[in-house]
């Protein structure tokens, strides 16, 4: 077994061997405690006052021949989207420039291909943009659809960070929503990426009509691949006119924080990203959010092709809740283990007049 940290009562330890029963009963906990136990294990293992902030950039808008259900940017979807070329590196570049003035520390790219596939000028310019945009501190994550090893590796020696591919839903309800590739397609992807030496985000969606059982599905392909995924981004389905998914609604405020905290739980070294659809919660709502372990937003007016908060309200948000920017690159806290097998994890949690900073101790049981 590996180290063990405890936090007020809450135990946890990093596990890959979760059984769908086991998920399914921390997602059934009653909603408090379910609360309550996300927040614990959240504070063990990140300063709950850090809130990463990425930009997203569609480099690469529409014409996607996929058919993902809920997408605007699928050909086999009349939506408003419009296709648009791919954007040039100095646009590209620009963009990171002003996410970074404006206090994002990931950049995340994002192109309308089902795979990468033979695309070799545009490759050259996205390992460019990569190049370019970690230079500026930047963490950099792109999502260009199926990648092979090769290119995986060809990304990571460019200084790509993440790679973003989400399972979206459990295996058994991903074909009621895509058909043109499979869950297996997806998952040597992330293989791909993950034997390059990527960081792997990876995560879905609530809203496609599934039910709590694919959502603990999902949770289960994720929490037991070999390692976790650095980052698993929680989307809340924004209904798109011109999808089969048009007539859904948004997922509820009950079942957003039940999966984040399910999420927190189960891959406790994780960032939980709070992604699409903010737009749908309230400023508490998204507090609450917070509180059940999401660690990290999509910041700016826009995502690929649908409305954002507005920049300002989401800083009114942090400074409401206390809330500041993680710092590009920084890893889960650490515990260096004491002579008295104490866990010392200190928080850097510096007040607002700059003179107060927090202690936590959890006991290391084996
Ligand atoms: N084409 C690439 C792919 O599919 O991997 C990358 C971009 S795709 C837009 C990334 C993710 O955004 C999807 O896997 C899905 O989880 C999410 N997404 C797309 N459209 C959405 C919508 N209308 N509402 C909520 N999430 C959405
Ligand atoms: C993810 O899981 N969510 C982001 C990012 N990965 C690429 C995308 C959200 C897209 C929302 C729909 C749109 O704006 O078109
Ligand atoms: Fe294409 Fe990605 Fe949209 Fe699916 S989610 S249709 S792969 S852009």
């Amino acid at each position: 077994m590996g180290e063990i940290r405890e936090l007020n009562g809450v135990k946890t330890v990093i596990r890959n061997d979760w059984t769908r029963e086991e998920i399914q009963s921390i997602y059934n906990l009653p909603f408090l405690e379910l609360l309550y136990k996300a927040s614990t294990v959240h504070r063990m293992f990140w300063n709950p006052r850090e809130v990463q902030q990425c930009t997203l950039i569609s480099i690469k808008t529409g014409g996607c021949t996929e058919d993902c259900g809920y997408c605007s940017q699928s050909v086999k979807h009349k939506t408003h989207v419009k296709p648009t070329p791919q954007m040039k590196v100095a646009e590209v570049v620009e963009a990171a420039r002003r996410a970074k003035e404006a206090g994002s520390t990931r950049f995340c790219m994002g192109a309308a291909w089902r795979e990468l596939g033979n695309k070799q000028n545009a490759f050259r310019h996205i390992l460019d943009m990569v190049e370019q945009v970690n230079g500026m501190g930047l963490e950099v994550c792109a999502t260009l659809g199926m990648v092979t090893p090769d290119q995986a590796r060809q990304l990571k020696e460019a200084g790509l960070s993440a790679y973003n591919h989400n399972l979206d839903t459990s295996p058994e309800y991903y074909p009621k929503v895509i058909t043109t590739r499979t869950y297996e397609d997806r998952l040597q992807t992330i293989k791909n990426v993950r034997e390059a030496g990527i960081s792997v985000c990876s995560g879905g969606i609530l809203g496609l009509g599934e039910a709590d059982v694919d959502r603990i599905g999902l949770l289960q392909s994720l929490a037991t691949m070999d390692e976790h995924p650095e980052s698993v981004p929680i989307n809340a389905l924004v209904s798109i006119e011109g999808t089969p998914l048009e007539e859904n609604n948004a997922p509820s405020i009950w079942d957003m924080g039940r999966m984040i905290a399910t999420a927190r739980i189960v891959m406790p070294k994780t960032m939980v990203r709070l992604s699409a659809g903010r737009l749908s919660f309230s400023q508490s709502e998204q507090a609450l959010m917070f509180m059940a372990g999401a660690n990290s937003i999509f910041n700016g007016d826009k995502l690929l092709t649908t409305p954002n908060p507005a920049f300002n309200d989401d800083m009114d948000l942090f400074n409401t809740l206390g809330l500041m920017g993680k710092p590009a690159h920084k890893k889960p806290l650490e515990s260096p283990y004491e002579i008295d097998q104490i866990v010392r994890i200190t928080h850097s949690g510096v007040d607002d007049h700059g003179n107060r900073t927090f202690t936590q101790e959890a006991q290391v049981l084996a």
